[in-house]
């Protein structure tokens, strides 16, 4: 069963104070009405790909909390409680927590001291890549990784180029052998073995898209990235994603996704 076969999910609801989450360019400033439109419309487009998905309850103490990919990790057979590494976000594991344990019989945990996002996370069926990152330390990675060792995944922990938020930011796993990577990401040799396909020049932020089941969701403002993919045989689902764009996120952010 490919790693992009998913039956279930989870999400958050953007609070009004999702505007206040935190971003590269604090000038640009995300409209709340946009951002529930594109949650909704992003929800609607997973259940309509077969994914049954719990939507929690927005959580104004924290901003980010709708980017749920980054607070944890989960699996078929279990689930990893992360440490976000940006200081206003590690609460979230907590709120997290509880979420984690209704869904999953078995929940690892990691401790103080290590820090991961769910965002420098790239699951393929060889290999699990964690990006070191701003936020993702290495005693974070070296937990995860050992973590990730008893769900019978093997990790392996790389850099996350320079310049970028998250390892996510910069790729994807489209197909089981294919990653969608930036031009930057692609040169790194991270992914050699696997088919590569790069995204056209000036359209460096589609990478970050989103394989479910048969639909590759892909950001609406980049047609060059999406003919690219139709063009391959992908059933490309344009998303919009301005908004939620302004908060330095995209597509994998707003989900945490698996198979029952
Ligand atoms: C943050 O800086 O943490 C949020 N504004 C964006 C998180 C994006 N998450 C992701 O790429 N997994």
């Amino acid at each position: 069963m490919p790693v992009f076969a998913f039956t279930h999910a989870i999400a958050r609801s953007p609070g009004a104070s999702a505007v206040d989450g935190l971003r590269d360019d604090p000038s640009t400033v995300p409209d709340h009405a946009g951002l529930l439109a594109e949650h909704a419309a992003y929800v609607a487009a997973l259940t309509a790909a077969g994914v049954a998905v719990d939507v929690l309850e927005p959580l104004e103490a924290f901003p980010d909390s709708v980017f749920v990919e980054d607070p944890a990790l989960v699996f078929g057979n279990g689930a990893v409680l992360l440490r976000p590494g940006a200081p206003t976000r590690l609460g979230e594991r907590e709120a997290m927590r509880p979420v984690l344990h209704r869904h999953f019989t078995r929940v690892l945990e990691l401790r103080e001291g290590e820090h991961a996002d769910g965002g420098d996370v790239l699951v393929t069926e060889s290999t699990v890549f964690i990006g070191l990152s701003l936020r993702t330390d290495r005693a974070g990675a070296e937990a995860l990784a050992a973590h990730l060792a008893t769900f019978g995944r093997t990790a392996r922990i790389v850099d996350t180029p320079r310049g970028i938020l998250h390892f996510k930011t910069a790729c994807a796993l489209v197909a089981e052998d294919t990653i969608l990577a930036t031009s930057a990401m692609a040169a790194s040799g991270l992914f050699d073995g696997f088919n590569i396909l790069r995204t056209p020049d000036g359209e460096d932020a589609a990478a970050n898209a989103l394989r479910v089941n048969d639909t590759l969701f892909v950001d609406d403002r980049f047609a060059r990235t999406a003919g690219m993919l139709a063009a391959a045989g992908f059933a490309v689902r344009p998303l919009c994603v301005r908004e939620t764009a302004k908060l330095d996120a995209g597509l994998s952010c707003m989900s945490l996704r698996w198979q029952n």
